[in-house]
């Protein structure tokens, strides 16, 4: 049988809770690196979004959205990260959607700097910085003082969390919801300890 193999990028934070549930459940696949903003870039003969991670299955077909992929991965084995059915597994799935709305709020506002001063628009920051402040608040809220955001046991909403909150501290450390939210700081510390999460980590 042919590997997987997810396209992504050490930086991406959707790409990497891919690549922690894979560590997670301990699911083999290559990694290839892209750089999707470049023009030589191949993910569009994979999804013509030309967006990352993508994932190619061993018979040449793709799947991409992170959602998507991790929800795939789910059904290979491994302990599992989504509850089968019903509220619970809405629930979690509200979860990883709020981590992953975190994540387009601050890759907004990382691209939005790129642009030339001039052309910046403060407002449109603005209106993501709330988003961005709004949803980790919402995290640490409805973690509280559990070990886990749905309780007792870990799941994807966890992983997607980890991986918001590490990718709103790598791109934009003025936002120190560390020591705004406490809970969520020794939360972090507990996900960052993880061989999912440390074998991960964007390069410094
Ligand atoms: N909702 C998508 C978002 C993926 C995404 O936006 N990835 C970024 C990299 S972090 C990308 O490929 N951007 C390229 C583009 O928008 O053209 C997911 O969860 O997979």
């Amino acid at each position: 049988m042919r590997l997987m193999k997810l396209i992504a990028s050490h930086t991406s934070p959707y790409a990497r809770k891919v690549r922690v549930v894979l560590a997670e459940k301990q699911i083999a696949c290559d990694l290839v690196e892209e750089n999707v903003w470049s023009p030589a870039s191949t993910v569009p003969r994979h999804n013509p979004l030309n967006k990352i991670p993508t994932l190619i299955l061993d018979d040449g077909t793709s799947l991409f959205d992170s959602s998507v992929i991790t929800e795939y991965l789910d059904t290979l084995g491994g302990p599992p990260l989504i509850p089968g059915a019903g509220l619970e597994r809405a629930h979690v799935r509200c979860d990883e959607s709020l981590a992953d709305g975190i994540c387009d709020a601050a890759l907004t506002i990382v691209l939005e700097r790129k642009r030339e001063a001039m052309r910046q628009d403060p407002t449109w920051m603005d209106r993501q910085r709330g988003k961005i402040d709004a949803g980790i608040e919402g995290l640490a809220k409805q973690l509280g003082d559990r070990p886990w955001l749905n309780g007792k046991t870990m799941t994807l909403a966890d992983l997607a969390a980890g991986c918001a909150l590490f990718y709103v501290a790598f791109r934009l450390p003025e936002i120190d919801w560390r020591s705004k939210h406490p809970n969520l700081a020794g939360y972090a510390a507990k996900l960052d300890a993880r061989p999912s999460f440390a074998g991960t980590r964007p390069p410094a």
